[in-house]
């Protein structure tokens, strides 16, 4: 049985190029392992539940929301590389510091995804998305409403059964996870691909009579050739099944919600961007996900991303 003793900080810096992008990393992570500490003692702390406010987007805001978001901007604010912060949980992008102060990097997060499932022990995530503060000072908002294929780095940590971080900085995919004796993230896996094709769709399948007639023929189809469905509500652990198993995750607009519920700045890009750098595909049902260009902060968007292959087949009876 080999160690894995290969700390994210010391992959990392082995890339030269990598330069201040690894503190800002590293600041996600150290918030990703307070997360993980706060999410393991849900049931023996009293952070279970909603805290009686709604954010932005009108859903009702569970402790853990509030904790994990304040959690990330403290990390994010000690780190000298960042500059900008938006969140799911926030109204508005925070400014850090400026670029004349030589912040680099906007970070935008879902700091816990999937919390509305934390009272009944169910895996949750933080997702991230890292882009560059490019804009002058004075349009410091700018730097995070950017379209997905801009971002210098993207993944997700899942608080599962271990706690994983997946991350991209644009040339592939690792996969760390976080050794509980030795308090770090260690390299498990890296250059992680997709499965080109794997017959198991994850869709909230309830849905079903909100959904557009090609996505109820694409279903039709599925279940005609055999599929399985898999389906945790929780967008970090579908998604990662998918990552490694193979197959196509789904979150569709409605009838009743054109856009979907998903958000393309805090669930969408940074998503797809690991799915495209997995060599996968990632698509909103029209265009390619990461080609959006972002209109304001908390956009949301049709996702279906996963496996090339049945990306495809979704795609083709959207078309
Ligand atoms: P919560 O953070 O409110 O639990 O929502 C999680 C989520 O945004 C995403 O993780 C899931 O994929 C999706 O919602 C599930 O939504 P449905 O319950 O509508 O299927």
């Amino acid at each position: 049985m080999g160690d894995n003793l290969l700390t994210l900080g010391c992959h990392l810096r082995a890339d030269k190029d990598t330069g201040s992008l690894v503190e800002v990393i590293e600041a996600i992570a150290l918030a990703g392992k307070a997360i993980a500490h706060r999410v393991r003692r849900a049931r023996i702390d009293d952070v279970i539940g909603e805290v009686g406010a709604v954010n932005v987007q009108g859903e009702a805001q569970q402790k853990l929301d509030v904790i994990s978001d304040r959690l990330l901007l403290e990390c994010l604010r000690a780190c000298s590389a960042v500059a900008v912060y938006a969140s799911e949980e926030q109204d508005g992008a925070i400014v850090l510091r400026t670029r004349a102060a030589g912040a680099e990097y906007c970070v935008l997060a879902d700091p816990l995804d999937g919390s509305s499932n934390i009272d009944v022990a169910v895996s949750v995530g933080t997702i991230f998305s890292v882009q560059r503060h490019d804009r002058p000072d004075g349009e410091i908002e700018r730097s995070a409403v950017q379209p997905g294929r801009s971002q210098v780095a993207a993944g997700y940590i899942l608080y599962g059964s271990s706690v994983v971080l997946v991350l991209s900085l644009g040339r592939g995919v690792a996969m760390y996870v976080l050794d509980p004796l030795l308090g770090d993230f260690v390299l498990v896996k890296d250059g992680i691909r997709v499965p080109p094709a794997g017959k198991t769709y994850s869709i909230n399948e309830a849905y079903v009579n909100g959904f557009e007639p090609g996505l109820k023929a694409y279903l039709d189809w599925a279940h005609a050739a055999g599929y399985g469905a898999r389906y945790i509500g929780s967008m970090v652990a579908d998604v990662h099944r998918t990552l490694l198993k193979g197959g196509v995750f789904l979150y569709p607009g409605t009838a009743k919600a054109p856009e979907g519920k998903l958000r393309l700045l805090y669930e969408g890009s940074p998503m797809a961007f690991v799915i495209e750098q997995a060599t996968g595909a990632a698509s909103t049902g029209r265009a390619p996900l990461l080609d959006v260009v972002p209109t304001k902060l908390h956009q949301r968007t049709p996702v279906v991303l996963g496996s090339a292959g049945e990306v495809e087949h979704v795609l083709r009876h959207l078309r």
